[in-house]
């Protein structure tokens, strides 16, 4: 008889029980096995994660925080959660953690919950710049219900800080409007993001300093990218992209009146019973991502992202900002070819077994479901074991499928390749 944990990583009783589900699940298996993952907001969390979110854990509800919970019988799910919020401080260096919120959005959520009114003010950067949808969007609670203004990047392409966030007009924006909040932290942004610039510049306005570090949490956690503590009152991320834990968010901060304010904010103000499934699997993760290895991990996200935008650039590919400091990169496909299209490059991607997302630039004409650009990304595939050497390979790979405008008989040949590539660099069961 296998064991729960047994059964997770086999799948025997799904097998048994729901043969439709099962073969899907394998057939993803077998999806992300033979393609090259390159959203770069996605990863390959350990097998030791993906166990302990399919443990037992997810049987119980657990409404409320460690020790101060509604039901009974909580008392391992007290030391589980213990764990991940210690683990969490640790990790961030900062002096407290709420480790319940389901996603980035919920911790975006409960952070707006907490700090502001309906209607009050918030300055950001628009998603279709590389913020991010919970960040302002109207379609988004966020920005229906507060009022966000937006921030700008700089456009000027002969200025040496073309592509960054500028600075100057963040400044000015924030003594104008006076936000209570100044959100830093982006979706698609490749540079280092200046922390103490930003406290400055919320300490001038009057503003709280929120950092959404959803995307370089991993870097941030390693050391390769500089860490939002002490400069930010509030910082949201989630947990599953280069800190390749299992899908969820956490919210920090060094306040106590602001801890307070969120734990609240969180439960019982956006959310009920905590997925204490995915509670243990941020610990494993918080775990793995103390360990030593995991600055290796990261210093080599960077590394491979630095020498895919050199290729990409030798190769005649626009890059915003002109490349990346951290895991990402964004293509700016109009320099490459007028007509081509995220939409396009993405879909010719998709068909070689690369997989990528269609994402804005700035300065955007065209439409969120066409897009002028490219976002490309590092963190799985340094989690496969991929190196410089095989970057090269990829970014010519990428290179001959956007090169063949689509044409199916070589992006027949460069599905192979790809595959071939993949075979090479197991995911971990
Ligand atoms: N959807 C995520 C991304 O791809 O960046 C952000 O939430």
């Amino acid at each position: 008889m296998p064991t729960q944990l047994d059964a997770a990583a086999t799948l025997t009783h799904l097998a048994q029980s729901d043969p439709d589900i099962y073969q899907m699940i394998r057939s993803e298996e077998e999806r992300q096995e033979t393609t090259l993952e390159m959203i770069a907001s996605e990863n390959h969390t350990s097998p030791a994660v993906m166990e302990a979110v399919g443990s037992c854990l997810t049987n119980k509800y657990c409404e409320g925080y460690p020790t101060k919970r509604y039901y009974s019988g909580c008392t391992y799910y007290d030391a589980v959660e213990q764990l991940a919020i210690d683990r969490a401080k640790k990790l961030f260096n900062c002096q407290f953690a709420n480790v319940q919120p389901h996603s980035g959005a919920s911790a975006n959520t409960a952070v707006f919950f907490a700090l502001l009114e309906p209607g009050d003010v918030y300055a950001s950067i628009v998603l279709s710049e590389g913020g991010h949808l919970t960040h302002g969007s109207p379609v988004n609670l966020s920005g229906k219900w507060f009022k966000p203004v937006h921030y700008p990047l700089v456009y000027d392409e002969k200025r040496p800080d073309w592509g960054h966030i500028d600075y100057d007009a963040v400044r000015a924006l924030c003594l104008q409007h006076k936000p209570k909040l100044l959100i830093c932290g982006y979706s698609a942004y490749s540079r280092i993001i200046d922390f103490p610039r930003f406290r400055a510049i919320a300490d001038e306005c009057g503003a709280l300093l929120m950092a959404d570090i959803a995307h370089i949490a991993g870097l941030v956690a390693a050391g390769v990218h500089p860490s939002p503590f002490p400069h930010c009152h509030v910082v949201t991320t989630t947990t599953h992209k280069t800190l390749r834990g299992p899908r969820g968010g956490l919210i920090m901060t060094n306040d106590p009146d602001l801890a307070t304010k969120i734990d609240k904010a969180v439960f019982p103000g956006t959310q009920g019973g905590p997925l204490m499934h995915v509670i243990a699997g941020k610990a494993v993760c918080f775990g793995e991502a103390l360990r030593p290895s995991f600055k290796d991990y990261a210093k080599q996200i960077v590394a491979n992202a630095k020498v895919l935008a050199a290729e990409l650039t030798a190769k005649g590919y626009g890059i915003i900002s002109g490349g990346t400091d951290n895991h990402l990169i964004l293509l700016d496909l109009r320099k490459t070819d007028k007509e081509l299209t995220g939409k396009a490059a993405a879909l010719w991607l998709e068909q070689a077994g690369i997989i990528t997302n269609k994402n804005t630039v700035p300065k955007e004409d065209r439409t969120p479901f066409v897009t002028s650009g490219l976002r490309l990304g590092t963190p799985a595939l340094t989690t496969r074991g991929l190196r410089e050497p095989q970057i090269r390979q990829v970014a010519d790979l990428i290179h001959r499928t956007l090169a063949s405008r689509g044409d199916e008989k070589t992006i027949a040949v460069v599905r192979a390749d790809v595959a071939e590539l993949a075979r090479q660099f197991p995911m971990a069961h």
